[in-house]
């Protein structure tokens, strides 16, 4: 059934698993501007896609808020009632670049759940919403002082370990209570969020791992504690380099919220050929997560010990949950292999480890070392 959605909604889009469905955008799609057009937005589902009748549809908020309310989709798209918000976030999935932490250390990491993503599991859209935290004060009576986090409930089930789940993950109260970092969102760039990326509602948590941003949302609880459910307890977790399969424990694992400073070459792909008369081109995407900034992007032709700064986009300021994309003309004279890397600072200084083992981990989350790709120079 989800097939059918993804043929519908994703003409064109590069299948990693067809059930749960994932899908990632090719490169020449995500190098076309900073928003990625919906059709070709990367997919990353637990479970089905759920068929959820609009006018039917209601929000639940309980737990520790004042007044427990159901909100309808109309109340919630009044702007009489809840100001309303664009902006402009990049989703990036942690597994995303993960193919290289299975070539370091193939065999590691939970298979039932790590699909092999390679740099296209990110993408940017504008949404539009309401802040959390105007529906929680205005709708729901403001939480009581014991909450400490939020947890969102997806319609969408999916089984582990011959158990029946519902997308369940939280965050801490404090995100929300920050303007505008986390919205409830039917609209993907000005159109109707389409029925893959969670129609009718959403939840688009800026900074953080795409895994907090729930889709399909019918329920939001203000609780004491971190949600119970096995997305968040399970999965989503960074163990330190010593754990491998023979000694990982989810209680060794910390849980991923923030995303760190990352980048990806795009063009050329790794092992091509190059023909070129004194220069090659490269292009691709940088990210920080946690509401810092790209600032600055460097490559390397010659594996890390040459660097040289990169062109980014104009993007503004206002757009700081976004990426940004990069492009820089290399001079080249040499023939032969080359290896290219590239590495990213961002607003607070964060860069990136230099080798995929200076920060492997055994469930493969968050590939953030310098991104490198070897090519064959012919000048
Ligand atoms: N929400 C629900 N209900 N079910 C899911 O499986 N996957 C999460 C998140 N929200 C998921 C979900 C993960 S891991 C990611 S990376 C993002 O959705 C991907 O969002 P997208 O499919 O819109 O790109
Ligand atoms: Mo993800």
């Amino acid at each position: 059934y989800s097939w059918e959605v993804v043929q519908k909604e994703k003409p064109d889009i590069i299948h990693l698993l067809q059930f749960p469905y994932n899908g990632e955008t090719r490169f020449e799609q995500l190098l076309k501007g900073r928003l990625t057009d919906n059709k070709y937005h990367f997919i990353r589902n637990h479970g089905g896609v759920p068929d959820i009748n609009e006018d039917a549809f209601e929000l639940e908020i309980g737990g520790l808020v004042n007044t427990p309310v159901k909100l309808s989709l109309k109340e919630l798209q009044d702007p009489s009632k809840f100001t309303q918000s664009e902006v402009t976030v990049t989703l990036q999935c942690s597994g995303t670049r993960r193919v290289e932490q299975i070539k370091e250390y193939p065999g590691e990491g939970d298979e039932l759940i790590n699909a092999p993503w390679g740099e296209g599991a990110i993408g940017t859209a504008t949404y539009r919403g309401v802040a959390l935290k105007k529906v929680l004060k205005y709708a729901a009576g403001g939480v009581l002082p014991e909450c400490k986090h939020i947890e969102f409930l997806g319609a969408d089930t999916y089984f582990k370990k011959k158990n029946v789940y519902n997308y369940a993950v939280s965050v801490p109260y404090r995100k929300v209570k920050a303007n505008e970092e986390v919205l409830l969102a039917w609209e993907m760039n000005g159109k109707p969020l389409p029925k893959i990326h969670g129609f009718p509602l959403r939840v688009v948590v800026t900074g953080y791992i795409g895994a907090r941003s729930v889709k399909w949302l019918y329920k939001i609880n203000a609780l004491t504690e971190p949600s119970m459910g096995p997305v968040q307890r399970q999965e989503y977790l960074y163990y330190t380099t010593q754990i491998g399969k023979q000694n990982a424990k989810y209680s060794n694992g910390f849980s991923i919220q923030q995303m760190p400073v990352s980048s990806a070459i795009l063009e050329p792909t790794d092992k091509k050929v190059i023909i070129h008369d004194g220069k090659i081109t490269l292009r691709g995407w940088a990210y920080s997560g946690g509401g810092n900034w790209v600032e600055r992007v460097e490559v390397s032709p010659d594996g890390g010990s040459v660097w040289y700064a990169v062109e980014v986009d104009d993007m503004t300021e206002k757009h700081y949950h976004a990426w940004r994309l990069w492009k820089i003309d290399v001079p080249i004279h040499a023939e032969g292999w080359l290896e290219f890397c590239v590495r990213t600072w961002d607003s607070s200084n964060n860069t990136e480890p230099t080798y995929v083992r200076s920060a492997w981990n055994w469930d493969l989350h968050v590939t953030s070392s310098a991104h490198r790709i070897k090519v064959y120079s012919v000048n």
